[in-house]
């Protein structure tokens, strides 16, 4: 009963995946017919159900990445290994089983925001032409889960145990623990009041990368932990608050930094505001990856980044800020933006600035259903 609108959406998304160089007059714009992503607020229960349907099967499917990362157990985990492997200094005594550290690092620098556009944009991708997902990737707007909305963060409607990624945890005593490095511990900085999870459709979901750069090893299967903070969330993911101050700055770097350093001069920003509030795994600069919501949160974060591109002519194809995370080096739109052989080629920024590839150079296809929230 799938059959019709299964194979369009595979076809099309096939096509658009590739990159299309010719984009001159009189041939059809590369992005005829763009996945349009929509808030999950917004989205029906059969919607979601659906969405959580196909998260579920990329569990269920086999790592085609085992070769490099021999611990990865299932689809989910390549992405996994992904995010864990570009987080990760290329120091092989800290990190042992890591064999393809490549790269200056994906956060803290110019390519943090394309990095993770394109990481979201292949997941998605891989739901729709693995699982059969008959939907786009859905973003997830926390700002409707703050008391600018009336509203409470933890109960928002993703933590549904039903139509949603279920809830907190409980028994704090089964939190996984980080090994510490370079003296920080990721997991140190907020109360327990969370756990492993317990409802919902991951529940029973074991993890094998992780927790925080271990690829496998001395940890072994986790369950996925939350640890949910709603006053930190409520406090740094408001829309009038957090999200206008950021995207009414001018230069691209601002926007990126601005992310996790708030230009409000409050602790974190929205991209830190989503990892800390759902916490736990979540909390995780490496493994944090492991959680579903990681791509809910990251498509809220590249929707800002969407708006902001559009809120003048010349911000859609700027970039700029260091390369490596220390402040070196300059990040420009031939700037590598590294995948692996096993879910997608590298492409240069310039692929993955402009999500419509309106002229025709890029490897995107998608836009975002507007949140309707005032603009700046
Ligand atoms: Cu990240």
């Amino acid at each position: 009963m799938h059959i019709l609108p299964l194979l369009t959406l595979t076809s099309l998304a096939a096509s658009a995946a590739l990159p299309q160089t010719d984009g001159g007059a009189g041939y059809p714009p590369a992005c005829a017919n763009p996945r349009v992503r929509k808030s999950w607020h917004n989205l029906t229960n059969p919607e979601r159900t659906e969405y959580l349907r196909a998260v579920k099967c990329l569990f269920a499917l086999p790592a085609q990445g085992t070769a490099y990362f021999p611990a990865a157990k299932n689809r989910h985990d390549d992405f996994a290994t992904l995010h864990i492997n570009q987080t990760s200094a290329p120091d092989p005594t800290r990190n042992p089983a890591n064999r393809g550290v490549v790269g200056p690092g994906i956060h803290f620098n110019g390519v943090f925001l394309p990095w993770h556009r394109y990481a979201v944009w292949n997941y998605e991708t891989a739901l729709i032409n693995e699982c059969g997902y008959t939907g786009a990737q859905p973003y997830w707007d926390w700002t409707m889960d703050t008391p600018e909305h009336g509203a409470r963060f933890n109960e928002s409607p993703v933590f549904d145990p039903v139509f949603g990624f279920g809830g907190n945890g409980n028994n704090p005593s089964v939190l996984p623990t980080v090994p510490p490095v370079n003296g920080s511990a990721p997991n140190a900085s907020a109360p327990l009041v969370g756990g492993c999870v317990t409802d919902g459709p991951f529940a029973d979901q074991t993890f094998s990368l992780g927790p925080g750069y271990q690829f496998g090893g001395q940890e072994g299967e986790h369950c996925l932990v939350r640890n949910i903070q709603s006053a930190l969330a409520e406090n740094t993911l408001q829309w009038g608050a957090d999200v206008l101050p950021l995207v009414r700055l001018t230069e691209y770097w601002n926007v990126s930094l601005g992310m996790s350093v708030a230009p409000t001069g409050k602790v974190r920003g929205i991209h830190g505001g989503g990892h800390s509030g759902v916490n736990g795994e979540m909390q995780n600069v490496w493994s944090s990856i492991n959680d579903p919501l990681f791509f809910m949160h990251h498509a809220m974060i590249d929707y800002v980044w969407w708006y902001w591109q559009h809120l003048a002519p010349q911000n859609l194809w700027a970039i700029g800020g260091p390369v490596w995370p220390n402040g070196t080096g300059l990040t420009t739109l031939d700037s590598p933006v590294y995948m692996t052989p096993f879910v997608a080629p590298d492409v240069p920024i310039r692929s993955v600035m402009d999500v419509l590839n309106e002229d025709g150079s890029g490897v995107l296809c998608y836009t975002y259903e507007d949140a309707g929230h005032p603009a700046p």
